[in-house]
């Protein structure tokens, strides 16, 4: 049995050594040559420290647009790391990134970044990435419209480590003729051929369903049975706002709390279907629990985007253990530049240790000890198994991998 005083250095030193699964990226295997970003232009220039930089500078969206992607970096790194301590979440990852990677971080222009960045050859670097975060693997956003990256396809070196999904915001969102038994043999021909682990969708707060549109007719047509079919889940990530400041660009959405009804919904009129589910809005994150209590195909995940920050994801994390123990998806990184792994999983791994021993302390008070197997079940089942049972199992059998070795 593990002493009260000495559990939160255990689940930190079982955290540190669980290879965790990222389940949603925006990340790209090496084989989508330019589709994957990486490096300091790259971090720098991540539209969450775009929307810092507008806080902070004078300069006017049309006119940063107007810049290259290099000056862009600069501004950036001059305003936000130079003339103001970079203490919020997205610019301390940038700090924590250098750091990690061996860089001095005080430096006040790119130059020595970028002439380490230059000398990485990519496959080594990514590599190097996954291990600095403790990433086994993750999950790429692929969207089947895309003209850049379709054409990629035919060519791409399958790599274990980047697992397809296929998102539908552009099918469910966009005019594009197909009628749904269309869209659902599109849907299950793109799903076998790339290996996806789920079909994805990010919904705005106004989502309801159901509701005499085009977007719930494809879900019920197309979309839910393609997914019962290949058996895989269907991931909902609902409470965007999208360009409510259309001149920030990608950094112009917002989030608002929506009403998850329509979550209810599904998971009983579909009970054939899983649904993982994340909500980006604060005030719905308990309502998301109540639901998952009382639907077993509903696994909730992720602390997304404006959710990702230490008071959030503690918030969130402790209420979701108190509600559903192990049965839910701490966190995805949402990492749209290789390197944010680094910082995202460092990050996640901090503030959930403590939560995780609070509980375990809890238990080993009411004189139910916890020894490191159960850390370890737990952290498995977490930050893997939940994911592999619910998105590996599926239709395919070569996706499926073997059984852990197992612990002592
Ligand atoms: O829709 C999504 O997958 C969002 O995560 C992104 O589009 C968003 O811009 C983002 O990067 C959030 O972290
Ligand atoms: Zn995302």
């Amino acid at each position: 049995m593990i002493p009260p005083d000495a559990l939160e250095a255990a689940v930190a030193e079982v955290l540190a050594g669980t290879q965790v699964i990222d389940i949603h990226t925006h990340l790209f295997a090496p084989g989508f040559r330019g589709l994957g970003l990486w490096g300091i232009d790259h971090l720098l220039t991540y539209h969450y420290l775009e929307a810092e930089l507008f806080r902070f500078s004078p300069i006017r969206p049309e006119h940063y647009w107007a810049l290259d992607i290099a000056q862009r970096a600069d501004l950036i790194w001059k305003t936000l790391f130079v003339e103001n301590a970079p203490i919020s979440e997205a610019t301390r990852g940038v700090v924590a990134v250098l750091h990690e990677l061996g860089l001095d971080t005080s430096a006040r222009t790119l130059e020595p970044y970028r002439a380490y960045f230059r000398e990485q050859n990519l496959p080594d670097h990514i590599t190097r990435v996954f291990r600095l975060a403790g990433i086994e693997s993750v999950v790429m956003t692929n969207d089947p419209l895309d003209p850049e990256e379709s054409p990629l396809w035919d060519s791409v070196t399958p790599d274990a480590r980047f697992h397809a999904s296929l998102r539908l915001d552009r099918l469910l969102n966009q005019e594009t003729g197909h009628t749904p038994a269309e869209a659902r043999r599109f849907l299950e021909s793109w799903a076998r051929r790339r290996r996806a682990v789920y079909m994805a969708v990010s919904l705005p707060d106004s989502f309801q369903f159901p509701a005499p549109d085009r977007r719930n007719q494809l879900l019920t047509e197309a979309v839910l049975p393609a997914c019962r079919d290949l058996n895989i889940p269907l991931s909902l990530m609902i409470g965007v706002r999208r360009q409510v400041n259309p001149a920030l660009r990608l950094a112009g959405d917002a989030s608002a709390r929506a009403d998850l009804r329509s979550i209810e919904t599904l998971c009983r009129e579909f009970p054939g279907n899983r649904f993982l589910v994340s909500v980006l809005s604060r005030e719905n994150q308990h309502e998301l629990c109540v639901y998952a209590r009382k639907f077993g195909n509903l696994m909730p995940f992720g602390c997304w985007w404006f959710l990702n920050n230490p008071s959030m994801v503690e918030e969130i994390t402790r209420e979701r253990l108190e509600m559903l123990g192990t049965s839910f998806i701490p966190q995805h990184s949402d990492a749209r530049i290789l390197e944010q792994v680094i910082y995202k999983w460092r990050n996640t791994r901090r503030t959930l240790a403590p939560v995780l021993a609070n509980a375990y302390r809890l238990l080993t008070e009411d004189g139910r000890g916890i020894t490191r197997g159960d850390i370890e079940r737990d952290l498995n089942r977490l930050f893997r198994t939940n994911f592999e049972e619910l998105c590996l199992s599926g239709a395919n059998p070569s996706r499926n991998r073997p059984p852990p070795a197992s612990s002592a």
